[in-house]
């Protein structure tokens, strides 16, 4: 990048520059983001008829395409600069127009400057600095393969097993003589003492299942080879036990990553999971749809019944029934003793359709019960987490009778309640963001103390870089949540650097390149939502229940609209009323554009009718602006707005529905981590539009199987849902191509299957990866522990004596 900034200093372009930045100048904004700066030079260009070559390929332009942010100071300007996905440089402009390069540490001072909480003279500021804790361990070099961590170690350890065979076969040898279910012994006993003897027997055993019929039960030839040291864990058929043997047998002999990580993924070493949800309203029914509860809960709901499955199935497959291995999955979340109707204050409940998956709610401890006997915000939850961990830890335990084999947390709390258990268990640590705030609010962590008293963001980033740091591996939805596109930041990438005024400063909070990260996306449930064309498994009452709900049930108390002609065709949406789903910009969208309205009805499912029913602020402002959108653009007779709750069963339907009058399904969020509702959409076999800003940009291929929108573009949605409903008008197959590959995306890419698969994977490999490596993970531990008591637990301290007084 500096030569860039030479290349344009040095040559003609550098009076170019010097009038740009003139005009930034003038700017009211002292922070300009990507997309300020984007426009500016837009406007810039314009004013001054630069032609469309040097726009499109001049030294400046390219400049400025990759500068993500500037700061004014007072005469100079600070360029935050991307070069490349997860890279950043930063130079400081002159107003002599002289560049020189900032390191991290004098960007977070200006930074704090730029909020006046810059003081040198007071003395340093904590920094927090990761890097060196990942300094002797492996790390990705291409910014392409972040987030295919797993294949990486592969390779990583079978050339280690190439280059050092033996004392990586003796790390094999023992990490195969480490387990156990419930004290029964698996896979080797005490007569197999050496790798060399490992290996002998390997061969014996070969030799002897060679020559049994394949489909031989284990158990009937269990003791034979229990007499030359194996145990149960290797196959339930005598062909299973001898492709686990030779596959073993091969990875000795010649190491390569697949034998290595077709041999790992059959080791049985995880019984018993615990997902950790913490903040609640976690149940099965009558809890979606509220502020913080979406599609964390249905992802984990379906993960956890999905994980049992697989469980099952490994168990089965490695001969483990003979032992009466029966795996567990708990989910562990809050119990609330004042649940609104709902199961959250039952301890245990069943999730359906399993034999043994289980919600187990812990309560917390009574502080003050006005707080603690309620549903608290997820942004206010974090001085009951340690307690709560303490206690779960009790609870689990006598659940599962002993240790889980893996805890995946959820979401910033969960997360750090997985850190908590799984340093005190010992046990492998998963995390999943879900959504991180601190790129979901613009300068959360810059404006962090004017934000305290609503959003303790304090208490969240540091959690955050505890977890993530602590964990042994992370899953991610899209690539993108790990390191952003071209020209935007991802989630975990802006955990990087940062200040917190004040606080401290993140030199390196996260290492991107780490193959702890994995990108592994959730599914979709199946039973309840499928292809509207699957007429057998639809029920026709259902059907009519829900065709009368979205188009002519008169009902005031949940339903707003009249549609005075339910024939043209639908467009859908389901969502959360919060802010950033923008159902109010959807409606807007469809209210501004008089052409829209003519071929369609606009029907929405969100929230609640009445801003008195509703609990939360920001609900409260939705409802108020969706009704002035109404208003405003006179949508009576073209826009309904059902205020349900839908069950599982109703939601499947409502969509499928929709697909029956040949409708569409638009997601218009302002920003989306991943969205599971465009994944229903889709493999109803809805045509869907979703918001380029997030996950959808990897679920959707514009154009092919789906369509992206631009949600702050109103006119440019429109435009873009109409030339679809006019193609459909003219070339009746369209709808029906695009929603037969919307269908065959999710059924190829995002099942649950493939999910629980690849983690069940990742679980092994990562434990084997710790235990082989003998990385010394303690001393970053001890570090993040230091984090946790003497950062967090006091800022914890002051809410929780806060909420003393509420
Ligand atoms: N949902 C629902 N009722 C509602 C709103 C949402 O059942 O009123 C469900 C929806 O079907 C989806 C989940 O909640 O399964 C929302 O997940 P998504 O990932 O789209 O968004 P989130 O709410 O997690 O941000
Ligand atoms: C949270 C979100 O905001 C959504 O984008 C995801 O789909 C959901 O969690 C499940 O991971």
């Amino acid at each position: 990048m500096s030569e860039l900034i030479q290349a344009v200093i040095n040559s003609e372009e550098k009076s170019d520059l010097r009038s740009f930045i003139s005009e930034i100048r003038h700017q009211e904004k002292r922070y300009l983001l990507r997309n300020d700066i984007l426009s500016a030079y837009a406007d810039y260009c314009e004013k001054h008829q630069k032609s469309g070559d040097f726009i499109l390929s001049s030294n400046l332009s390219k400049l400025i395409y990759y500068t993500q942010e500037i700061l004014q100071e007072d005469g100079n300007l600070c360029l935050i600069i991307r070069p490349k996905i997860a890279s950043q440089e930063v130079y400081r402009l002159t107003e002599d127009l002289n560049a020189e390069e900032l390191t991290v540490q004098e960007l977070l001072d200006v930074r704090d400057r730029f909020v006046n909480r810059y003081h040198p003279n007071e003395g340093d500021i904590l920094e927090l600095d990761f890097q060196p804790f990942y300094d002797y361990s492996p790390a990705i070099r291409d910014p392409k393969n972040i987030g295919k961590g797993v294949q990486y170690l592969n390779r990583y350890l079978s050339s280690k097993l190439f280059q050092d065979p033996r004392q990586w076969l003796e790390s094999l040898f023992d990490f195969l003589r480490l387990h156990q279910y419930e004290g029964s012994q698996l896979l080797i006993n005490g007569q197999i003492r050496s790798q060399q003897q490992l290996s002998d027997q390997i061969k014996k055993a070969l030799t002897y299942v060679g020559k049994l019929d394949n489909e031989e039960p284990y158990e009937k030839f269990r003791y034979a080879l229990q007499t030359m040291g194996f145990e149960p864990g290797w196959g339930n058929t005598a062909g299973r036990v001898a492709e686990t043997l030779e596959i073993l047998d091969e990875l000795i002999d010649s190491p390569d990553h697949q034998t290595l990580e077709a041999f790992i993924s059959r080791i049985p070493m995880v019984f018993k999971i615990v997902l950790v949800s913490a903040h609640g309203w976690f149940g099965q029914e009558g809890v979606l749809g509220r502020p913080d509860t979406g599609g964390q809960v249905v992802y984990v709901l379906d993960q956890a019944r999905s994980l049992e499955k697989q469980l099952q199935e490994d168990t089965t497959l490695a001969g483990l029934d003979v032992l009466n291995v029966q795996p567990k999955v708990i989910i562990l979340s809050r119990l609330i003793p004042n649940s609104d109707g709902t199961l959250c204050n039952q301890r245990l409940e069943k999730v359906y359709g399993t034999e043994n998956a289980w919600i187990l709610r812990v309560p917390l401890r009574e502080f003050n019960p006005k707080m603690t006997q309620n549903w608290i915000s997820r942004f206010e939850f974090w001085p009951y987490l340690e307690t709560f961990a303490i206690d779960s830890e009790k609870e689990l335990r006598s659940e599962l009778r002993g240790n889980p084999d893996l805890i995946i947390g959820n979401y910033t709390d969960g997360n750090l309640v997985a850190f908590l258990l799984a340093r005190r268990m010992k046990v492998t640590q998963c995390n999943i963001a879900h959504a991180l705030e601190k790129s979901k609010y613009l300068f959360s962590n810059l404006y962090w103390q004017d934000l305290e008293d609503k959003y303790h963001f304090s208490l969240q980033f540091t959690a955050d870089l505890i977890a993530m740091n602590a964990a042994n591996f992370i899953i991610s939805s899209t690539y993108q949540e790990i390191v952003g596109t071209p020209d935007s930041v991802g989630q975990y990438e802006s955990y990087k650097c940062f200040t917190m005024p004040e606080l401290y400063h993140v030199v390196s909070g996260i290492e991107l390149f780490s193959p702890k990260f994995n990108v592994v996306p959730p599914g979709v449930n199946e039973t309840y939502y499928f292809p509207y064309s699957r007429w057998d498994d639809r029920t026709e009452s259902d059907r009519n229940r829900m065709e009368e709900l979205l188009f002519t049930q008169e009902d005031p108390s949940q339903i707003f609209g009249k549609l005075d002609d339910p024939t043209k065709r639908p467009i859908f949406s389901m969502a959360r009323l919060d802010r950033i789903k923008n159902l109010t910009g959807l409606a807007e969208c469809f209210g501004k554009s008089p052409e829209l309205q003519e071929h369609c009805n606009l029907i929405l499912v969100a929230g609640k009718l009445r801003v008195e029913e509703s609990g939360d602020n920001e609900e409260r402002d939705e409802i108020e602006k969706l009704y002035g959108i109404i208003d405003q653009y006179n949508l009576h007779g073209k826009f309904r707005w059902l205020g349900v709750r839908l069950s599982k069963t109703d939601s499947g339907e409502i969509y499928r529905v929709i697909a029956d009058h040949q409708g569409i399904f638009v997601q218009p969020a302002l920003f989306e981590a991943f969205g599971l509702t465009i994944l229903e959409a889709m493999i109803s076999g809805l045509p869907t539009f979703a918001t380029q800003f997030g996950g959808p940009l990897e679920i959707i291929h514009d154009k092919v199987n789906g369509f992206y929108i631009n949600p702050t573009h109103l006119e440019g949605t429109a435009e873009k849902i109409l030339d679809f409903v006019s193609k459909c008008e003219q070339n009746p197959n369209y709808w029906y191509e695009i929603s037969t590959r919307a269908m065959d995306r999710v059924y190829s890419t995002y099942t649950w299957k493939i999910h629980t698969t690849r983690l069940l994977s990742l679980a092994r490999i990562y434990g084997f990866w710790n235990f082989t490596s003998k990385e010394n993970r303690e001393d970053l531990l001890r570090y993040l522990e230091a984090i946790f008591y003497l950062i967090y637990k006091p800022k914890a301290q002051q809410l929780l004596d806060q909420h003393m007084y509420r």
